[in-house]
């Protein structure tokens, strides 16, 4: 309850904004050297997002070597003895999709959560490194299916299912996907009420705490850290603990640099917490 009046109080009085700016996007001493390698840097979308060393998913048997752009980023809830597991990554590129899978593959994740769409604006965000319902996609170690594919009512989202095949053990298994179709980059969504919607959504998605959940956008930073923050919020709440918006976006930045990209989105975000605690009052 305290730190929800904090909250409400740096929303009003502005900062919670000015705090905001002063952190470090990226922390200063941790490298990123593996993706700056001749080999790797083409599959980097963006030359300025680059995945830090320490926590990088690392690929154990990828035909095209070891680097993906992607983070993992754990958040522990106090008190609940669980944490959450995320992978943070970029959108996949026509190069990088087969990496992609094959992160999927071996870290046995089962949920996709994209926060953008193919093109915005005329521009390229992310590669369809999906097949059509009906259809399938195959690479070297694996194939991926597409069984499903639902619109929701308010055509915000859409929810898809894949059957991913480990080609060598022939063994498979369903991965949802679920996207959320409205939410520019370096923008905020539609409305707080069908963004907390959506987080719910993925939350009740969750297999087990400890799966990791892949999270990307176009970059893997922004729309991707506003959906982890606003996870994260709504575990804490549930577990009777406080919410610090800013320490949650220091722990998210140690893990992936620049998570949440702007003031704007960090300010939706705080929004949409405190109208989450409005609405169950659950602290
Ligand atoms: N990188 C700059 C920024 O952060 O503002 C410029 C930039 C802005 C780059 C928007 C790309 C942007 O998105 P789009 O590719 O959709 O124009
Ligand atoms: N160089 C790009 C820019 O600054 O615009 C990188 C970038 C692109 C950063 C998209 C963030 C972006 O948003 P998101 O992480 O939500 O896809």
């Amino acid at each position: 309850k305290q730190s929800m009046l904090l909250l409400a109080d740096g929303l009003a009085s502005g900062a919670l904004i000015a705090r905001y700016e002063t952190l470090y996007r990226k922390h200063p001493e941790l490298t990123c050297d593996e993706s700056c390698k001749p080999h790797n840097i083409n599959k980097n979308r963006y030359r300025d997002i680059l995945p830090y060393d320490c926590s990088r998913v690392v690929l154990k048997n990828a035909p095209n070597g070891d680097y993906i752009n992607a983070n993992f980023v754990t958040m522990s809830i106090p008190t609940t003895d669980t944490s959450n597991v995320y992978i943070a990554t970029q959108g996949p590129l026509p190069s990088t999709a087969e990496d992609f899978w094959q992160m999927i593959l071996e870290e046995e994740c089962d949920l996709i959560v994209m926060l953008t769409t193919i093109v915005e604006r005329g521009r390229a965000k992310c590669h369809k490194y999906w097949p059509e319902v009906g259809e399938a996609m195959s690479f070297v170690n694996v194939e991926v299916r597409s069984v499903r594919e639902e619109t929701d009512e308010s055509e915000s989202f859409v929810f898809r299912d894949f059957v991913l095949t480990d080609k060598e053990t022939d063994q498979s298994r369903e991965i949802r996907h679920m996207q959320y179709l409205a939410w520019p980059d370096h923008g905020v969504p539609d409305s707080p009420r069908l963004f907390l919607l959506f987080t719910e959504r993925v939350r009740k998605a969750r297999s087990r705490p400890d799966a990791p959940v892949v999270v990307h956008c176009s970059a893997g930073i922004g729309r991707t850290g506003v959906l982890v923050l606003m996870e994260t919020a709504l575990c804490l709440m549930e577990a009777g603990q406080p919410v610090y918006p800013l320490e949650i976006v220091r722990t998210m930045r140690e893990q992936r640099s620049m998570m949440i990209q702007n003031a704007s989105q960090y300010r939706f975000v705080c929004e949409s917490v405190h109208a989450a605690y409005c609405e169950k009052k659950v602290m």
